[in-house]
């Protein structure tokens, strides 16, 4: 049990969407640099996954978030890695302050008609169309490794489901 939680990471994802459009910023640096994502990152000991995901707007993109209502959760998994990556997905349309860049991030917003799939992770093909429509879901992917700028992670099995409600 410790190894298995050893290994699981518990992260925040937060897109900003004011319909039509969506907030995403640049990858500048680290895990998934070169593609554009929504902002987030690890939670760390003594706050709520909440706090975390409004945290992270904050430092990435310099703008208070007031609310955040849970959209998804999906563990990512990689071949021959055994770390899972259970990703908190939050939709945000109530924030204060202008969206700036970070060391980390360059916003931009993007009409849902217009988001770059070309240059985000593969999965968020998959999962945006149901976020967009402000449904829930839980899902996994099991990747061949990470995307980088110049590679696209293949996947390699995946499930999502739309539920009622995510406790
Ligand atoms: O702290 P760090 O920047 O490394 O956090 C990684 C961020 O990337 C975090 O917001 C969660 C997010 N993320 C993954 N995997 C995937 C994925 O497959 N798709 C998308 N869209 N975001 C992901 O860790």
């Amino acid at each position: 049990m410790e190894q298995a939680n050893k290994q699981r990471k518990i992260l925040t994802l937060c897109v900003i969407h004011q319909h039509p459009r969506v907030l995403l910023g640049m990858k500048k640096r680290g895990f998934g640099a070169g593609r554009w994502n929504g902002f987030g990152g690890k939670v760390e000991e003594g706050e709520s996954i909440e706090e975390a995901a409004i945290r992270e707007v904050k430092e990435e993109v310099g703008v208070d978030v007031n609310s955040v209502q849970k959209a998804g959760v999906i563990e990512f998994t990689f071949e021959n890695d055994p770390k899972i990556l259970e990703v908190h997905i939050f939709k945000c349309d109530d924030f204060e302050g202008k969206p700036t860049e970070s060391e980390e991030m360059k916003p931009q917003w993007f009409n849902i008609v217009e988001i770059p799939f070309k240059q985000m992770w593969s999965d968020d093909l998959y999962w945006f169309p149901l976020f967009l429509k402000n449904r829930k879901f839980r899902g996994h992917f099991l990747f061949d490794e990470p995307s980088t700028a110049e590679y696209s992670a293949k996947i390699i099995e995946h499930e999502l489901t739309e539920v009622e409600d995510l406790c």
